[in-house]
């Protein structure tokens, strides 16, 4: 009798300890990343590692420190610290391997103005979206391009695995496509001569034409694909985590304050303000 109650007691001991353990790891795992040792299956637990590019100021690039920055980094690092991850670390691809280094687990995220396809989708997952803008060829004012028409004959850049290089393919048949890997050398070539133009993304190419003198000539808009952050397909978990942070960082204006920082002046998308801030009107149209 003694013996059995006494089992009987340790037996109940164990099952509130399980039960115990079970409510810390529930508390741990809502708070942060630490608790359960890895919730959102990272390749190291308790970092971010982060494909990403160096040269597409002002999304994504390095500073003259060699540190990763723009809005998207900005905009990520917040993120991520709200799902109780501050070790993020970038690292520059270029943009044709991007989503297969995120895909085949070589990274846990890529970042990079990477717009939301269908296509892209056959490959890896994404976040909800967070940037919605125009494509832009960007020109030397003595090129004479001002519209589509003027690209007929022409020399025009492309990097690789751009919904850009898509864009053009399909749609400037008359177009001398001229692939590179990432924006620098494309525009290395227009400054050079030896291409025309130049087709990128619309905040990129702002930042190119003040640097060199070339002009914004064209813009398409790329609403139907929004930015969002690549994870692989095996993470609905991680994906989830992001989310949710997305929307609280849109919803406390967090958001707004990057993207007057690092896009001042640009029409402002507002599915991405605050609820409170948010209008039935269309999105405005750019100024160049
Ligand atoms: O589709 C747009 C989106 O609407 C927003 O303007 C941000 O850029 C885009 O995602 C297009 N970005 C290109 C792409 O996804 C180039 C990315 C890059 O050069 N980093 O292919």
């Amino acid at each position: 009798m003694t013996i059995r109650r006494t089992f009987r007691r340790a037996a109940l001991g164990a099952v509130a300890a399980v039960a115990t353990a079970v409510a810390l790891t529930a508390c741990a795992g809502t708070a942060a990343s630490s608790g359960d040792d890895n919730p959102y299956g990272l390749i190291t637990p308790g970092q971010i590692r982060v494909a990403s590019l160096g040269d597409s100021k002002p999304y994504t690039f390095t500073d003259e420190k060699g540190e990763f920055t723009g809005f998207d980094v900005e905009l990520f690092r917040d993120v991520a610290s709200r799902i109780g991850v501050d070790d993020v670390v970038f690292t520059g691809q270029d943009f044709s391997g991007l989503l297969a280094a995120v895909s085949n687990g070589q990274f846990d995220v890529g970042v990079a103005a990477i717009g939301i396809t269908a296509e892209r989708e056959k490959t890896v997952d994404f976040s909800d979206g967070y940037l919605a803008g125009y494509l832009t060829v960007m020109a030397s004012p003595s090129a004479g391009i001002a519209d589509v028409d003027d690209l007929d004959g022409k020399r025009l850049g492309v990097v690789q695995g751009t919904l850009q290089e898509a864009y053009a393919v399909k749609n400037f048949t008359d177009t001398d496509l001229v692939r590179f890997p990432d924006n620098n050398a494309a525009i290395s070539s227009v400054n050079s001569g030896a291409i025309d133009a130049h087709f990128l993304d619309y905040e990129a190419a702002k930042e190119y034409a003040e640097q060199y003198g070339l002009v914004n000539a064209i813009d398409i808009p790329s609403f139907d694909a929004p930015a969002g952050f690549a994870i692989a397909k095996d993470k609905g978990e991680f994906k989830d985590a992001l989310n949710e942070a997305l929307r609280a960082a849109m919803e406390d204006g967090t958001w707004k304050t990057l993207y007057q920082k690092w896009f001042p002046g640009s029409p402002m998308p507002e599915q991405y303000l605050p609820s409170s801030e948010q209008t039935s009107s269309p999105s405005p149209s750019p100024t160049n």
